[in-house]
């Protein structure tokens, strides 16, 4: 007997044989199915249900993390896992319980949980990923981008685009955690990624702990770039943008709508988005990240898009749906938005959990994969607002 002969027919081929829509099975039909197979050819008519959908079908479930939980695991890996060469980071990814045990979020989106002990330094390095940091809570550890060393605090976006490099260090006398975003699933997906290491050590210049780094003296003025550097980058050279700046930002979108100014994207629903300045479009050529508040009480439209959307609530409470999930939120909780499924988020904030009096939600998507390839689509439940 060949190897061929011992081959079991896949179970795909054999619903096809005796679907509804398929002729009788006889014994010739099923020769030819066991040809396909034998030959490594696989019918559209069996699949296109699956491969050809009407509209998105995520593979990725809706979910939520709650940050308390998160925070507890990180703190004891801060205890017992040294980091240093080789693993690189002490970064712990979601991972969406629909995707098989990858630590995917999404289907294109990495989110990680990243800490680092007092005094710790995670080592350079630089790979083709396009990365940010948000922080939640805490402060004390800048991140060194191209040997410009970055302060990173509350309320602070951090994006630092493929190929820089970059390392981590504590300088206060307590743990740091914050997120990371990162676009690993995609770029393992289409088989894109690169990465070198770089120098064990950070030297004593790169530990410094300026306020500002050398990058926002250069580019951190509003509607201002240096002459000298006036041609369009892809990735921001933009490092940090500042928690003052985005906060102020939609305080006055709220204010102004109080003043019959239009600016919010609904009634009681502010929202920013981080750009690039040398392009005025998303910060990384993967990744888009925004901003919103939701006053007290108010709730925003169902709308749903294509591409898959990672939420931190940064301040507040509310209640959050997502398709047919609905869950309670407070300050440091992740949750998935999954491509096409229907979101919307109800402001529970009251002055005493928030310092906004509103509810403040930290956004990241792969939306500018789906804009650049014409494939981004949107959709407002209207009538439900
Ligand atoms: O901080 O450089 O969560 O390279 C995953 C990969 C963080 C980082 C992650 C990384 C980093
Ligand atoms: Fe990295």
């Amino acid at each position: 007997m060949t190897d061929e002969d011992t081959a079991t027919p896949s179970p795909v081929t054999l619903t096809a044989v005796n679907g509804p829509d398929q002729p009788p099975v006889t014994p010739e039909l099923e020769d030819l199915y066991r040809g396909f197979e034998k030959a490594l050819l696989v019918p559209l008519w069996t699949r296109i249900g699956d491969l050809m959908p009407a509209h998105p079908q995520s593979k990725a479930t809706p979910h939520l993390w709650k940050w308390e939980s998160l925070v507890d695991l990180t703190g004891r890996s801060g205890e017992l896992v040294p980091v240093g060469r080789g693993g690189e980071r002490r970064a712990i990814a979601l991972a969406n319980p629909s995707l098989g045990g990858q630590p995917y979020a999404t289907p294109t989106l990495w989110a990680a949980i990243q800490y680092l002990m007092p005094g710790e330094d995670a080592p350079e390095h630089r790979h083709t990923q396009n990365a940010f940091r948000f922080v939640v809570e805490g402060g004390g550890v800048w991140t060194v981008v191209g040997r410009d060393p970055v302060p990173m605090r509350r309320g602070d976006f951090l994006p630092q685009a493929g190929m820089n490099w970059h390392a981590h260090h504590n300088a206060a006398s307590e743990p740091m955690a914050w997120i990371d975003g990162l676009d690993i699933p995609f770029q393992y997906g289409i088989e894109s990624q690169f990465f070198d290491f770089g120098r064990d050590e950070l030297s004593e210049e790169e530990h410094a702990t300026p306020d500002r780094s050398f990058a926002e003296r250069l580019w951190g003025h509003p509607g201002l770039v240096p002459v000298s550097q006036f041609a369009a980058r892809e990735g921001t050279p933009l490092l940090r943008y500042r928690w003052e700046d985005t906060d102020a930002a939609l305080a006055d979108q709220l204010a102004l709508e109080c003043e019959g100014r239009p600016g919010t994207v609904e009634p009681g629903h502010a929202v920013v988005r981080y750009i690039n300045p040398t392009t005025a479009s998303d910060v990384l050529a993967t990744i888009r990240a925004q901003f919103h508040r939701i006053r007290s009480g108010a709730e925003t439209a169902p709308r749903r898009e294509t591409g898959s959307s990672v939420y931190q609530v940064f301040d507040g409470s509310g209640r959050v749906t997502v398709g047919d999930r609905s869950w309670s939120v407070t300050r440091g909780d992740l949750f998935v938005v999954p491509s096409w499924t229907h979101l919307s988020i109800r402001s529970e904030a009251s002055p005493s959990d928030s310092d906004s009096g509103a509810l403040d939600l930290f956004q990241f998507s792969d939306a500018p994969m789906f804009t650049k390839l014409n494939l981004f689509r949107s959709h407002i439940e209207e009538d439900q607002a």
